[in-house]
């Protein structure tokens, strides 16, 4: 059998994964533009007690500071409107800006945002607002899920915010800043259970920050795909994607298996923990990597999956 993106999507089909981010993500959607802003502001100040993100570096910043000053030296009903439109992503300028942004930038932009609004630079959610049931319930689910999941959900939503003109090309990027890790990565990765020199020397290229050797143990049409998103297809958009969306990340893998299948190509499973440089030590997401491996030993495929919960980490079985 020849082996194709989508095949190789069904490997070790048992994974659980934390299927209540997608699903509060969608709650979450449905809700009006004025709940999501209520919601976002009180489940971002209430796990701040307990998880507070890393301030984002001075280099980052710049990227937003252009609509940072704009919406500073409004006053405070347009501030509101100017939130309320990248929500809702209505066609503005800043709403353009904001889509242009890399993952990264867009999370610096809420949070220098969120500091704003803590320092009365920037009009607050209006005391007494009172949200609908339906967004109090999803607030509740937030509040419920692991740590994780918390961050991904939160991720989530500022992803997918303000407006892309999906017809007309996007202008280049700027240049990625350097993402410092707040704890430093751990400098020797040992799998139980697992010892190919293709996936170790991919925690090892990939905890360096080295993109260029972690994509060069891709086949030529390999294919990485994210938690909860379609595969990125090709080295050339992996080595984009890795630069925009993996620097500083700390990967953890304790346990895998491996198995030999058809062809000469092997697969293998391997869970165990990733910190987002957002979070450090203090968020420990638990995740699997699923590989596929071709006859060369080059990676074919591979899925980062989001666990459903911490005893996951110990379903290392094949079917
Ligand atoms: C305020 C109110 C108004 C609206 C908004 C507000 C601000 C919200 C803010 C939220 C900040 C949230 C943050 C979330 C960060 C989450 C980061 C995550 C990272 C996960 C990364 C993973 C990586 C996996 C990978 C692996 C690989 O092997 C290959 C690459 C890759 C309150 C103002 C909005 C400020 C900072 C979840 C899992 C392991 C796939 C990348």
């Amino acid at each position: 059998m020849t082996y194709t993106i989508e095949s190789a999507q069904a490997i070790f089909p048992n994974t659980q994964i934390a299927s209540a981010v997608p699903d509060t993500t969608a709650a979450f959607n449905r809700l009006s533009v004025e709940d999501q802003l209520a919601l976002l502001w009180y489940a971002y100040t209430e796990l701040g007690r307990s998880i507070t993100p890393a301030a984002p570096g001075a280099a980052r910043l710049q990227l937003a500071e252009g609509i940072l000053n704009q919406i500073k030296q409004m006053p405070a009903a347009q501030q509101t409107q100017t939130m309320s439109d990248l929500a809702s992503r209505t066609d503005t300028p800043i709403s353009r800006s904001y889509a242009g942004f890399s993952v990264n930038t867009k999370l610096a932009f809420w949070y220098e945002l969120g500091e704003m609004m803590k320092k009365g630079f920037v009009a607050p959610i209006p005391p007494g607002y009172q949200m609908s049931d339906d967004a109090t319930a999803v607030l509740e689910t937030i509040k419920k899920i692991d740590p994780g999941q918390q961050i991904t959900v939160l991720r989530n939503t500022v992803l997918d915010m303000g407006f892309d003109p999906a017809l007309t090309p996007s202008s280049p990027k700027a240049p990625e800043p350097l993402f410092a890790r707040s704890t430093p990565a751990p400098t020797t990765v040992a799998v139980e259970g697992v010892t190919e020199p293709t996936v170790m020397s991919y925690f090892e290229a990939m905890n360096a920050d080295n993109f260029e050797a972690a994509v060069a143990l891709f086949a030529e049409n390999g294919a990485l795909q994210p938690p909860f998103q379609k595969p990125i297809v090709g080295r050339e958009a992996i080595a984009a994607y890795m630069r925009a969306e993996a620097q500083g990340l700390n990967m953890m893998p304790q346990q895998g298996i491996s198995e030999g299948i058809e062809d000469g190509y092997k697969q293998f499973k391997i869970t165990g923990k990733v910190q987002t440089p957002w979070f450090g030590a203090n968020v420990l997401m638990n995740m699997a990597w699923r590989f596929l491996l071709d006859r060369e030993g080059k990676i074919f495929f591979v899925a980062i999956d989001l666990l459903a919960s911490p005893k996951e980490l110990l379903n290392l079985t094949r079917k």
